[in-house]
């Protein structure tokens, strides 16, 4: 009898096949400003119920706190000095072909998510942002974005119309993909800006100041998209195989009144507010819920996660952790990261676009600026923060907002995490020439 089971267990496993993947990513959005993270305002129902059914970590990190190398870093696996982008633009003009195609020959370098899935003979779908020119190219079986510079093409083009105008074109790749193990890539440019959401839904937030109002009925609006997304895969029966994993590809800090980030601690800072977000899996039957509060994971993480799941083994060079291995999770001691400028001023030297390297290791979080770059804008459209200058030790439990530098008073854990990450990634000032 026991056999028959076991046989039965195995048959229906095979039957099943590798899990479909859904990559839910969004964009600019502030790492609290979530229902189930105990924001008062922001209404997530749909995020809510499917944090709800996943292994959530509620300290995610991405590596960098910038669109495109942080997507390029979930699409690779690689931070992004590994991978080559670290900034949003080439050095120059930003729309000149060459330069961008110089950038996408880059990231090309490495392997992707989509390639390995691919090679393991699943259709993929890219939706919403993408940065890296004809995503053909880079492995997707079908694209929203057609990548050309010289017809708009920078960061998704008509596949920014994904959640915003439409969800059709992904309903109708699912139904396509009948049968077949698929990626989705749903990168829907919310809550970022253009903050234009329908009036039915910011009327909802009428008590609240402007800015915020709009801010938190973008949230809203994302949020019902995804509802939209995981009815549609319902509909279809294939919830029960079908990986949902959910991340933000930087944080957000909207201030009433203005339109700009001057002077917040956000986007492209390497403050938790621009790095800090919630990431989380659901596989029914097959990840168990459970809502962690403590162990740190990074983005880096999910690449190799989504492979195992696929039954493939990761590229050997992925530093990441596939989260379901619980004690290879908990016995990792540091995160790092690095954070560059919006602009590169050599994209094939990291170094010459660094400004900051930073480590977390329990609630301690160290940041290291990179000296050599001090006088460098981190982005000429906004040249002026109120960021360090000077190495920054915060303990993050106590001090969740990073107002109270530590750093003179605990001069051996400066000493120790910056060891930590010289042995992560060791930057000379040399580094920044070319040869
Ligand atoms: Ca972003």
């Amino acid at each position: 009898m026991k056999s028959i089971l076991l046989a039965f267990a195995a048959a229906s496993l095979w039957a099943a096949g590798p899990p479909n993947i859904v990559m839910i990513l969004s964009d600019d959005h502030g790492w609290r400003d979530y229902g189930f993270m105990g924001h008062p305002h922001a209404r997530t129902p749909n995020i809510d119920k499917l944090a709800a059914e996943s292994l959530l970590f509620t300290r995610g990190y991405v590596p960098a706190s910038l669109c495109r190398p942080s997507l390029a870093s979930m699409m690779t696996g690689l931070y992004p000095h590994q991978h080559l982008i670290t900034g949003n633009d080439p050095p120059g003009n930003a729309k000149d072909p060459q330069s961008r195609a110089a950038m996408v020959s880059l990231f090309k370098k490495s392997k992707t998510i989509v390639g390995e899935l691919s090679a393991a003979g699943y259709v993929s779908h890219q939706s919403g942002k993408w940065w890296e020119g004809e995503c053909t190219c880079c492995g997707f079986t079908e694209c929203m974005s057609h990548g050309d510079v010289t017809r708009g093409g920078r960061h998704g083009d008509v596949g920014l119309q994904i959640g915003r105008q439409t969800m059709q074109p992904v309903f109708d790749f699912v139904d396509r993909a009948a049968g077949k193990p698929f990626l989705l890539w749903y990168a829907p440019m919310m809550p970022h800006t253009p903050h234009n959401p329908p009036a039915r839904l910011l009327d909802k937030y009428s008590k609240l100041p402007t800015a915020q109002a709009k801010y938190m009925a973008m949230i809203e609006w994302f949020d019902e998209t995804i509802g939209q997304l995981v009815a549609h895969i319902d509909k279809k029966g294939l919830s029960e195989n079908t990986v949902f994993i959910y991340v933000a590809d930087n944080g957000w800090v909207q201030l009433e009144g203005q339109q700009s980030l001057y002077a917040t601690r956000a986007k492209l800072s390497p403050y938790d507010a621009g790095l800090r977000t919630p990431i989380f899996f659901r596989w029914k039957g097959k990840i168990r819920p459970h809502r962690d509060d403590k162990i740190f994971v990074s983005s880096l993480d999910i690449a190799p996660t989504i492979i195992s799941a696929a039954g493939r083994k990761p590229p050997v060079n992925w530093p990441g952790i596939d989260v379901r291995d619980t004690k290879k999770l908990a016995a990792r001691q540091t995160l790092f990261g690095a954070n560059f400028m919006h602009t590169s001023i050599d994209i094939a030297k990291p170094a010459a676009n660094l400004k900051y390297r930073w480590a977390i290791r329990d609630n301690w979080k160290l940041i290291l600026p990179f000296e050599p770059n001090l006088s460098q804008a981190i982005w000429e459209g906004r040249p002026e923060t109120a960021w360090g200058t000077e190495p920054e030790l915060y303990d993050l439990a106590a001090d969740p907002g990073e107002k109270q530098n530590l750093a003179a008073q605990y001069r051996d854990v400066v000493e120790s995490l910056t060891n930590a990450i010289d042995g992560w990634w060791k930057v000379q000032p040399l580094d920044r020439r070319s040869p």
